[in-house]
């Protein structure tokens, strides 16, 4: 690809130059190869999380007990999961050479960690077998092994599908790119009360929004879009989640 011409911004006022961290420099590289290398689509929509945020907010005192915290982040990675299992497109790999899709009957997530050094990416293992409290704890438990550089190379190895939450910063949504060869990453954006149209009137909602990308050699859009559709049904009503 054409090179970025160098440039010696120092002629145009003061500059400061800084060395990438080791973490920055693999980072760059694994993006720059996913963008290059995964023909991306991404598909929007909003999932109506009201009565999600309901049952979290009466599970406060519970989870301060247990000790842990329950954020939408452990029913984002529960509905992923079981949309995985459901959408196998999504829970698959291209093979090196291109020939072949690899299925995986296993479900692990990677989630994105903001840590100081860089962005790193745990991942957990076996998601469509646990449940909250213990997704809630291993959440907890990886992000402060990330911002404390204690990963072991192993807890970032495996994921079929990774989660990218921006939602405590805020954000309507954004493109995120696929972590390849895995062939999904959803996106998760900050939740906010909307008035949505229930046939007769606008009522208040909480209504989180969600984006989806995806590698196009794998995952046709109709496929996103069955995707998309099942998370969002079962976030919008999380007894489906027992299902
Ligand atoms: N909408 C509204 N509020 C949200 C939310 C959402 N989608 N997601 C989380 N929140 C709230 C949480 O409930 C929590 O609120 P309380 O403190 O009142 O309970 C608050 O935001 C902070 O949450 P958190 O960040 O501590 O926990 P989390 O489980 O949501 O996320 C982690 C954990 C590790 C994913 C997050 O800290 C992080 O690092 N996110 C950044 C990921 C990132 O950098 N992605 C980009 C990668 S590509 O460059």
């Amino acid at each position: 690809i054409p090179a970025v011409p160098a440039v010696d911004f120092s002629q145009f006022g003061p500059v400061r130059e800084e060395a990438l961290s080791k973490i920055g420099k693999v980072t760059a590289a694994n993006m720059q190869r996913s963008w290059l290398n995964v023909p991306h689509v991404t598909q929007y929509d909003d999932a109506d999380v009201t009565d999600l945020e309901a049952f979290r907010a009466s599970l406060k005192d519970e989870a301060a007990r247990k000790g842990t915290k329950l954020t939408p982040l452990p029913f984002l990675l529960k509905a992923c999961a079981v949309a995985l299992k459901d959408n196998p497109k999504f829970n698959a790999s291209l093979s090196a050479d291109g020939e072949s899709i690899i299925y995986k009957e296993y479900v692990h997530i990677g989630f994105a960690v903001d840590t100081p050094a860089g962005l790193l990416v745990p991942v957990i293992r076996d998601v469509d077998k646990k449940g909250l409290w213990e997704l809630a704890e291993e959440v907890l438990e990886l992000a402060a092994l990330a911002r404390d550089k204690k990963l072991k190379p192993a807890q970032m190895q495996g994921a079929c599908f990774t989660i990218s939450s921006l939602g405590a910063l805020g954000g309507k949504g954004f493109t995120p790119i696929v972590n390849a060869p895995e062939v999904g990453i959803l996106g998760v954006s900050k939740s906010s009360v909307q008035p949505v149209w229930d046939g007769s009137s606008f009522v208040p909602r909480t209504m989180l929004p969600l984006s989806v990308s995806y590698d196009h050699r794998v995952i046709n859009g109709a496929d996103g879009g069955r995707f998309m559709n099942q998370v969002v049904a079962l976030l919008s009503d999380i007894r489906r989640l027992t299902l």
